[in-house]
């Protein structure tokens, strides 16, 4: 699953201004014609319902804008360079590769629709007409055309889930998820058997909400051990959490803390959301004399 990679953009340059001055038959000394540069295209993110993954970024490395045309004579200002529209899965945050965690964030493109400029293209330079005046009537000069803006970026898709179903391996998440949707997670009584994210729909009469399941929790997980790490980043954005705990484990209690440290170590705000709390396997008899 390829739920975060790392791009370049270049917004397109600006065109150069034009130095060119009006030749006619007759005209002696025609005076100054030269147009603006175009300005430089953006690059452009835009979440579009019909993308469902970042795969298609692990291709290509780099994405530029294209270029402003030049400016040319008989005061012509030089086209402007399209814009280069990325399309992304909605849920997409875009982080500036360069700056520190807490102001990487360079666009939120949460919902279908959403769209940001990420890099704006190099304005036009100006042609030599504009640098007419009163003591120059004949300009030779002009401006270049500004250079685009170029970033690296990381895209990183973030599942959008009302609930997340967060536990140990092997305390029955998968389970839950069959029976509450339609999804078809595979479900085997060894840990691990979920590798990545698996979302479901759940209907409630006319409502519905997604679920998801995040595999892969256990100690050290927000050190990258396990799968853990990379897949908490997808329930920052869930409503509730479902604790779950096995309650045929040695200690219940103990494993609710320890995952509860793994949440808070990755990111406070994710220890802080509503969880609730569920006990499985209680058809189990030790279970019963264990929980109740
Ligand atoms: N007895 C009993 N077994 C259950 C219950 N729920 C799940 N299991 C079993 O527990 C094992 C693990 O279930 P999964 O749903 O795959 O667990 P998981 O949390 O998704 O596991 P991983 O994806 O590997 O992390 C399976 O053998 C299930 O049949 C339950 O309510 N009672
Ligand atoms: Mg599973």
């Amino acid at each position: 699953m390829f739920d975060r990679v790392e791009i370049v953009i270049r917004a397109g340059d600006g065109g150069d201004g034009a130095v060119s001055f009006r030749r006619e038959k007759h005209v002696p000394f025609g005076g100054p014609d030269g147009g603006d540069g175009g300005d430089g295209g953006n690059v452009v993110i835009l979440a579009d319902l019909s993308v469902t993954s970042l795969r298609m970024f692990k291709r290509k490395r780099v994405y530029r804008a294209s270029k402003g045309e030049g400016g040319k004579g008989k005061k012509k200002h030089g086209k402007s360079g399209e814009d280069l529209v990325l399309r992304v899965p909605a849920g997409t945050i875009v982080l500036d590769k360069e700056r520190s965690s807490d102001e990487a964030l360079v666009a939120d493109c949460a919902q279908a629709g959403q769209q940001a400029v990420v890099a704006r293209g190099g304005r036009g330079g100006l042609g030599n007409t504009r640098f007419t005046s009163s003591t120059n009537q004949a300009p030779r000069i002009a401006q270049k055309g500004e250079v685009g803006e170029e970033l690296s970026l990381i895209l990183e898709m973030r599942l959008i889930a009302d609930v997340g179903i967060i536990g140990f391996p092997n305390v029955g998440k998968s389970t839950l998820l069959a029976a509450a949707s339609a999804a078809k997670p595979k479900i085997a009584s060894y840990p691990f058997t979920t590798l990545e994210p698996v979302l479901g729909v759940v209907e409630v009469g006319l409502k519905s909400f997604v679920i998801a399941e995040i595999p892969g929790l256990i100690d050290g997980a927000h050190l990258g051990r396990g799968l853990g790490h990379d897949f908490l980043r997808h329930i920052m954005r869930t409503k509730i959490l479902i604790h779950m705990i096995d309650g045929a484990s040695a200690s219940p209690v103990e494993d609710m803390v320890r995952v509860n440290a793994e949440l808070s170590a990755f990111e406070l705000t994710l220890a802080q959301k509503s969880q609730l709390v569920v006990i499985n396997k209680i058809d189990l008899p030790q279970v019963q004399a264990q929980c109740f």
